[in-house]
């Protein structure tokens, strides 16, 4: 089917592999030192510092196999002093005391809580920890916090939302969503982005791209869409935002935030029966309602812009970067979700398919299975 022909790409990952295997792994711990030593900085408001540990996490990711000693990691990119002394540590005690010490910190305690209910970000965290509050039941029970539509989304759907999302299930949503769009305009063009493109056994969310065949024809579309879930019973949250896009502006290859296509963040009700491998059984025996709520992402760029916002999309966050960096740095050109302008010959550069925007890098096709880091 469609999905499974977009999932033909993906093949297994490492380190998610790795994960799941329960041996002593220094790698793999020192990889989760890393990714937590970022989010520490994230925190803290330094950028530098995150994007060097975010970047010692993906070379760390991409090596093979076990490591033991030192020497094995020794002229690696990405890796500094910092992260040296620290496997060290690994090396000698099995663990690393400065992460452990982190752990334990109330306030990187309380931001990642906070931060893990879908609406809330660093800054809301940071002004609630400030009000002295430490645990969801707190925010819920204090009488002068405002809590927005999609942050009271984000409670109500808790436990789902933070549950990962399977290939299973994000295979019955491909169906759902691609029923859905087909049956608003049988032309219209979906894909699978996000990590599961990638090929992940799991994800937080499950993203799309939608368009139309003609240009502007995608305009209408995301709402029809929308509309026609809510109509089938299944849309439980909806957060619209309309294009704010400029076909004049330069690319910004520093791009970190939302592109400004039109695009939704749903939360969709999917039924267990929809999901195959489990009709008929319980995945959770106290948990007899038979449904799971799964945050959705939409995105409905016009079509002369789609291979651009299909290698966005498709990620990873660190491969987009590195790939903006290096149009950037070695070839003078910008690149983000929208456009890539080339700065020598001041022109901006069409592409229909990502495979033109590797041939205009002067790279070789990656596919998305290769994509991450
Ligand atoms: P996951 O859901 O499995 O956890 O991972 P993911 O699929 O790689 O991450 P994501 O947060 O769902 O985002 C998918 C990719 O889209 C990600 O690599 C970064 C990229 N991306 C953009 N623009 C935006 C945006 O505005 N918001 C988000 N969340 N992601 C964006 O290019
Ligand atoms: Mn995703
Ligand atoms: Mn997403």
């Amino acid at each position: 089917s469609w999905f499974t022909d977009s999932m033909r790409e993906g093949r297994p990952v490492t380190v998610e592999t790795r994960h799941r295997k329960k041996v002593f792994d220094p790698l793999l711990i020192l990889y989760d030192v890393m990714e937590e030593l970022a989010e520490s900085s994230e925190f803290n408001e330094s950028k530098g510092p995150c994007l060097a540990f975010r970047r010692a996490a993906s070379v760390l990711k991409s090596l093979p196999s076990a490591v033991h000693c030192l020497e094995a990691i020794q002229g690696l990119p990405c890796l500094g002093e910092h992260t040296k002394a620290v496997m060290e540590e690994i090396l000698t005690f099995g663990r690393s005391f400065k992460v452990e010490e982190i752990r334990c910190d109330e306030r990187y305690q309380a931001l990642k809580l906070f931060t893990s209910v879908f609406g809330v970000g660093p800054k809301t965290a940071e002004k609630w920890y400030r009000r002295g509050l430490r645990s969801l039941k707190e925010i819920l029970t204090e009488p002068n916090i405002q809590l927005n539509r999609m942050q009271r989304a984000g409670f109500l759907y808790y436990s789902d939302i933070s549950k990962a999302v399977s290939k299973a299930e994000a295979k019955a949503l491909g169906c759902i969503i691609e029923e859905t769009v087909h049956w608003i305009a049988p032309d219209a063009i979906l894909a699978l982005t996000g990590g599961f493109r990638r090929g992940k056994e799991y994800g937080h969310d499950v993203d799309f791209l939608l368009t139309m065949p003609e240009m502007g024809k995608e305009e209408g579309l995301l709402l029809h869409v929308i509309d026609r879930l809510r109509d089938q019973g299944i849309l439980l949250y909806c957060e619209y935002q309309g294009s704010t896009f400029d076909v004049s502006k330069l690319p910004s290859w520093r791009f970190e935030d939302m592109d400004h296509f039109q695009k939704c963040f749903l939360i969709l009700r999917l039924e267990q029966g929809q999901v195959e491998g489990e009709r008929g059984l319980q995945s959770d025996p106290g948990d007899s309602r038979g449904w799971r709520a799964v945050r959705v992402d939409l995105v409905a760029p016009p079509v002369d812009r789609y291979a651009f916002a299909l290698l966005g999309w498709t990620g990873s966050r660190q491969f987009g970067r590195d790939l903006r960096t290096f149009a950037y740095k070695e070839r003078q050109m910008l690149l983000d979700n929208h456009a890539l302008y080339d700065k020598t010959k001041k022109l901006f550069l069409p592409a229909t398919t990502e495979e033109d925007i590797f041939a205009h890098l002067g790279l070789e096709y990656v596919e998305p299975w290769q994509r991450n880091a």
